[in-house]
């Protein structure tokens, strides 16, 4: 079979995005990551929300799941499972990763099914205009917050890290070299991998924009040591007003594989499939 091309994820769908969204550099690379790999989009399932980061597995030419807002990650996990073949991403906004997705998220890196989660990091609910979400600053004046958000932001890296998430790293959406090599890196490594990727949002966010990102972001560099998870943790509770990109942590914990299901059979195997497939979901009708 011919290699996989940047053609063969093109579609016609119309494109709902603001004009200068940092989702669009995301969509760009994606799409590179994959025919980079040799991934042809029959292989390729997208899980994504509600949001406009999760719009992007409208725009590509491959399979894809877009359920609940916050619930991506559930629905990616139940398809990797079951279909240990296909190559899964998870794109979620980071309203509906680190808020309405917080717990699925928390246990996605506990559990470890071999599945991508990408995250759009806008700090920003961008799709509702301009509300608070769990990576906004606090003391930043948005919408509802018209004196500035009270409460802390989340740090979901030294979150993640702290966890022991077999994969974690941060992007930015304008930096696609470096954006490339970390999503290839995180699509192949054998398990939950986990990347904030940094975008702007130019219609609801003043303060997150392309210049800020340029004047405060570095890349790590070799003297870090992704494997040291104390190292990880102190790059992502430095708070010295600089924001890492690159691969924070990694570990090789065994990915969680299918299991033979009683009376059904290893569904990895099986040249029935969508039979017995059928079967199963009748169990939970
Ligand atoms: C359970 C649930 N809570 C809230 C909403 C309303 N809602 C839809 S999208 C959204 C914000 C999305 O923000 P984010 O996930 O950061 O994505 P973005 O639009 O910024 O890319 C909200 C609050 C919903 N659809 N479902
Ligand atoms: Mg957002």
């Amino acid at each position: 079979m011919a290699d996989p091309t940047l053609q063969d994820y093109k579609n016609d769908v119309p494109n709902a995005w603001c004009p200068g969204c940092g989702n669009f550099g995301i969509l760009q690379v994606l799409q590179k990551a994959l025919v980079t790999l040799g991934l042809p989009p029959e292989r390729v399932l997208l899980c994504s929300g509600i949001g406009q980061a999760p719009k992007i597995v409208h725009y590509l030419n491959c399979n894809a799941f877009d359920g609940l807002h916050g619930r991506e990650v559930a629905s990616a996990q139940a398809a990797k499972i079951v279909a240990d073949d296909l190559t899964v991403i998870i794109h979620s906004g980071d309203g509906g990763a680190y808020g309405e997705g917080g717990n699925h998220f928390l246990h996605a890196m506990r559990r470890n099914v071999d599945v991508t989660h990408v995250v759009h990091d806008n700090h920003i609910y961008g799709l509702t205009k301009g509300q608070a979400s769990p990576t906004t600053d606090q003391g930043q004046k948005v919408a509802v917050h018209p004196d500035g958000v009270a409460a802390l932001p989340m740090n979901p890296l030294a979150l993640a890290i702290s966890q022991s998430c077999p994969f974690v790293a941060q992007s930015l959406s304008s930096q696609a070299d470096h954006l490339l090599d970390v999503l290839c890196q995180a699509i192949r490594h054998p398990g939950f991998s986990y990347v904030n990727v940094l975008q702007p949002c130019v219609s609801w966010d003043p303060v997150h924009t392309y210049a800020y990102y340029q004047k405060h972001c570095y890349r790590l560099d070799t003297s870090h040591d992704p494997t040291d998870q104390a190292a990880a943790l102190a790059v992502a509770l430095a708070h010295d007003g600089r924001i890492p990109l690159g691969v924070l942590y990694r570990n090789d914990r065994p990915a969680l594989r299918p299991v033979s299901e009683p009376g059904v059979g290893d569904l990895r195997e099986c040249p029935d499939r969508p039979a017995r497939l059928a079967r199963v979901f009748d169990r939970y009708r």
